[in-house]
């Protein structure tokens, strides 16, 4: 499909030439290029797929929690939870309609993803057995979110930027609240404790994942970069996510499950051990422990919903009859 700024200077050479140097001087001045502007057509398609890619995180990181939500263990609990995942809904919703306005389909995206052509977080295809994963899915994963989305809040493209701020402010709620699951488990019982500490033995390594390869095998960084999309490299982000984790896994009373994690004074950075990158590859080719599953009830949900997409289109066939009629 082509992007509205295309189309309006289709054909004229004189007229991109003049789109080329504003987007150029937008992007040098680190100003906001908004639907109507002229982009080069990389610079599309790579929104198109950071924030399709980023939508589908969302939906399909409902899944891991939602799973919780009757087993909550109190009503407070189920509804915080049920807001949670209602949040993410949301999320995907906005990014979504941020990803329509670079002029593909809200049709086209689902398809690619219940289709198994488009990529979502890796961090989803991991399984949620105890009540635990769901302080370290907040504490972790929504944590590791915010130190990649922040920065997004000023990505050049408007619509994008402009989701992330409020999908950033949520996102905070969400891991003081997985913060507060963790520190009440790690007050409790020696089997709550062991729970709490077992859940985040899980979650680190794949948390840490969600940044991304390392910088010298990440193929879409510097552009993205250049474009003012990404502000920070991967490395940098999982650098400092680290650094925020040490101090809160201290007052929380869990171990992060790294022996080689250290503060280098001379390098003003944590050292820690190497990833097991192989791992991160596998889930990414889609045998990660949850991946056919995510997918399937993906897919499930997806057919369970026509009724309702075939009712909203019918409502809105009436509509318009009726307006055209009066
Ligand atoms: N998982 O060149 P690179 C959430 C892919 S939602 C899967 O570094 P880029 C939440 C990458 O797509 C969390 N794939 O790429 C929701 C690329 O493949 P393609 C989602 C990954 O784009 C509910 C290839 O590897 N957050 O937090 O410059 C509940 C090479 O990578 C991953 C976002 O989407 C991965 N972890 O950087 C709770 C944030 N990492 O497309 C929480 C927005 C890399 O070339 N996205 N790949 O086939 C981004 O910031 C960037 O897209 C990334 C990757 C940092 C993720």
């Amino acid at each position: 499909m082509t992007a509205p700024a295309d189309l309006s200077v289709a054909g004229d050479p004189q007229a991109a030439e003049a789109g080329r140097a504003r987007f150029d001087e937008l992007i040098a001045a680190d100003s906001r290029v908004e639907p109507r502007d002229w982009m080069p057509e990389a610079y599309r398609k790579t929104l198109i797929r950071q924030i399709s890619q980023h939508a589908h995180s969302e939906i399909i990181g409902m899944q891991p929690e939602s799973n919780w939500i009757t087993r909550a263990p109190s009503l407070k609990r189920k509804a915080i939870l049920m807001a949670k995942v209602q949040d993410e809904a949301g999320h995907g919703l906005y990014l979504y309609s941020a990803a329509q306005t670079l002029g593909i389909s809200r049709d086209e995206m689902m398809a690619q993803l219940i289709e198994g052509r488009a990529r979502y977080s890796s961090i989803f295809n991991y399984p949620t057995p105890t009540w635990a994963d769901m302080g370290a899915i907040g504490w972790l994963v929504d944590g590791a979110a915010i130190c990649n989305q922040v920065p997004l809040c000023r990505a050049s493209y408007g619509p994008y930027g402009r989701a992330m701020v409020r999908i950033c402010k949520e996102e905070s709620f969400h891991q003081r609240q997985g913060f507060e699951i963790l520190l009440e488990l790690m007050q409790g019982t020696e089997a709550q404790r062991q729970m709490a500490q077992d859940a985040v033995d899980r979650w680190y390594w794949p948390s840490l994942m969600m940044f991304g390869p390392p910088d010298e095998q990440s193929p879409n960084s510097a552009q993205s970069m250049a474009w003012n999309i990404k502000r920070f490299s991967n490395d940098d982000l999982r650098q400092r996510f680290v650094g925020m984790l040490v101090p809160q896994a201290e007052v929380l009373g869990v171990t992060l499950p790294d022996p080689n994690l250290a503060w280098n004074e001379a390098e003003q950075r944590y050292d820690m051990s190497e990833i097991d990158w192989t791992e991160f590859e596998e889930v990414l080719a889609g045998r990660g422990p949850a991946n056919a599953e995510r997918l399937r009830r993906r897919r499930e949900a997806h057919d369970e919903g026509a009724w309702v997409r075939e009712a909203a289109a019918e409502y809105a066939r009436k509509q318009a009859e009726q307006s055209a009629a009066a």
